[in-house]
């Protein structure tokens, strides 16, 4: 497998860890959805202690508002993440050639 498609592997088996916990493998509850955060992207998102943190992204991803995150609906928090972290990657990028 090549590296990318080793990450689009990895997304799904981390989404289905969370997902299983509670039972209902295919969805994330926001208990699985606040952990998977704290476990997987703690430099990302600081959620520990901001329970409102987790809820308001729950709110924002919950398209059919269900309360629950499918694979469909978590997505796009991973590409928010990716998209931001890009910019951060572009702006140090500049300030390196700069130097
Ligand atoms: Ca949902």
């Amino acid at each position: 497998m090549t590296a990318l498609e080793k990450c689009m592997e990895s997304l799904i088996v981390i989404f289905h860890r969370y997902a299983v916990q509670d039972g209902d493998g295919k969805t994330l509850s926001k208990r699985e959805l606040k952990k998977l955060i704290d476990e997987e992207l703690p430099s990302f998102i600081k959620a520990q202690k901001n329970t409102q943190t987790v809820e308001c992204i729950m709110k924002d991803l919950d398209l059919n508002k269900d309360d629950k995150l499918d694979f469909e609906e978590f997505l796009p928090l991973v590409a928010g993440l990716a998209l931001a972290c890009e910019k951060c990657y572009n702006l140090h990028e500049k300030k390196g050639k700069k130097q």
